[in-house]
């Protein structure tokens, strides 16, 4: 008798982005040894027969214990954040190290990370978010902690206190075309917000429904296009947060087809609710607010063809989560305005069995589409290379899922603590039963299995999405580039 594994998945049906395919899984330690069918037994034995065995989802879009735009602390902590996470079979999240006006990005870096330490129970990683672009923060700063592992920035083109300009910009991109980190962005037009709001405050459209006419559609393709082209001429590839109309997947298109390095994402929220869910009587719409808003079927629509054709490659949750009171969405009670609501939603847990009830369950798209957006994608794009997919000397990150479960979500069933959410009501078929992390068995049975602080920090260097094209634009441009960086 060969010598025993440490565990075996047994009898499931296996899928990757690319195959779906019945096997047994065993694990050693941390990582995935064998995949095969008739494997030795194992110390610990796993029935999955009728089960699916997929990856865990990487989840790379995600704010946790974070001082946030609106200068508030989410509800959640990294314990609470990433309990849930894994509760919905995600097992890596990328959340931020957020600097705002005035802070050195390396005590932010190093106050996140501790943070993250003391409570993580499954791995991370973290974009840095730059909204203090000093020479200090670009020439020394980025290059030392991408040096460390923090291949991904973030910036964003609107919000007041975290808004860079198009000079602050162009700056950024070209420090992490050197230091060869991605550039993820929140790309709306800042001053076409800004004019909106004042006018509709003053119009007593007070209400959380005008948040949505508040970001107009246009600010969103505007400062797509705009980003594009810098990033373009710069050579530097990008992330777009969170596209959430058919404009501004439009753009993208366009800019990819004429050979421009850029990947995107969207959320379920922008594939799941709409503009109707914010006009609810008095501030109640507070809990469907997020930026970009919310906004049309027919944007649910052509979001679900870019993701079809590849135009946009992740779907992450964006999980921003405030409680229903003073200290959350509503500073001023039920006088709160949208202008004074925190924008953001929880989204952690839901991310993964929203997608899988309309992806695997009910068929859009299939099975190793919904592999690929929520956990490959992420992982290549932000080069986790142990993560994202189940193969030999893989982290054996894994989530084994009930097709059979249906489930009602209820505003108190998810982990995390914004008390809410935003799909109660709604009936979705497939859960996630068992969910293992580096080996570890970290959900079983409806049960937390891990204590807080055992998630790990992943170190990366940016990989090949980060890497400029070089031969990016015309022979002017690529002069431009020649005197300039
Ligand atoms: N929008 C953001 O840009 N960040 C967090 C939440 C949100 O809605
Ligand atoms: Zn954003
Ligand atoms: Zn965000």
């Amino acid at each position: 008798m060969s010598q025993a594994y440490d565990t075996v998945i047994r009898g499931g049906r296996v899928a990757t982005a690319s195959d779906v395919f019945d096997a047994d899984i065993a694990i050693e330690n941390e990582s995935i040894v064998a995949i095969g069918k008739g494997l030795a037994r194992g110390k610990r034995e796993i029935d999955a027969a009728g089960k699916l065995v997929l990856p865990g989802g990487v989840d790379s879009h995600c704010h946790i214990e974070q001082l946030s735009a609106n200068g508030k602390l989410n509800a959640d902590t990294f314990e609470s954040a990433t309990i849930s996470a894994a509760f919905g079979g995600t097992t890596t999240v990328i959340p931020f190290a957020a600097q705002h006006r005035g802070m050195k990005l390396r005590e932010v870096v190093a106050d996140y990370h501790k943070l993250a330490e003391r409570g993580a129970v499954i791995d991370y990683a973290f974009h840095m978010i730059i909204a203090n672009p000093t020479r200090e923060t670009l020439d020394e700063d980025i290059p030392a902690l991408v040096e460390k592992g923090h291949s991904s920035l973030k910036i964003f083109m609107t919000y007041d206190r975290l808004k860079v300009d198009d000079e602050e910009l162009v700056d950024v991109l070209a420090v992490a075309r050197q230091s060869r980190a991605m550039v993820c962005v929140h790309a709306e037009n800042h001053g076409l917000i800004s004019w909106t709001v004042k006018r509709l405050l003053a119009r007593g459209h007070t209400a959380p429904k005008f948040h949505a006419a508040s970001h107009a559609r246009a600010a969103e393709a505007e400062a797509i296009n705009r980003l594009i082209e810098m990033a373009a001429l710069i050579d530097q590839p990008i992330m777009i947060f969170h596209v959430s109309t058919g404009e501004g997947a439009a753009v993208i298109r366009a800019a990819r087809g004429r050979g421009v390095k850029l990947f995107s994402e969207t959320c379920p929220q922008y594939l799941f609710l709409t503009e109707k869910d914010l006009d609810r009587p008095g501030v109640e719409g507070a809990k469907w607010m997020c930026s970009p808003p919310l906004r049309l079927a027919s944007d649910q629509e052509a979001l679900w063809r870019a993701i079809e054709l590849g135009d946009i490659q992740t779907v992450s949750s964006d999980h921003a989560p405030y409680r229903l009171d003073a200290d959350g969405k509503y500073p001023s009670g039920q006088a709160s305005t949208f202008k004074e609501i925190a924008n953001g939603m929880p989204g952690l847990e839901a991310r993964l069995p929203l997608l899988f009830d309309a992806m695997v369950s009910k068929g859009r798209l299939g099975l190793r589409k919904f592999v690929e957006v929520t956990a490959t994608a992420p992982a290549h794009i932000y080069n986790l290379p142990r993560k994202g997919s189940i193969a030999v000397g893989m982290d054996a990150d894994i989530a084994i899922w009930d097709t059979q479960s249906v489930v009602t979500v209820g505003d108190g069933m998810m982990h995390d603590r914004a008390g809410y959410s935003p799909y109660a009501g709604r009936k979705l078929h497939g859960w996630p039963a068992q969910v293992f992390s580096r080996g570890r068995v970290v959900v079983e049975g409806g049960t937390l299995k891990v204590g807080k602080g055992s998630g790990k920090f992943l170190a990366r260097d940016g990989g090949d999405a980060a890497t400029p094209r070089r031969d990016a634009g015309g022979a002017q441009d690529a002069a431009w580039r020649s005197y300039v960086l």
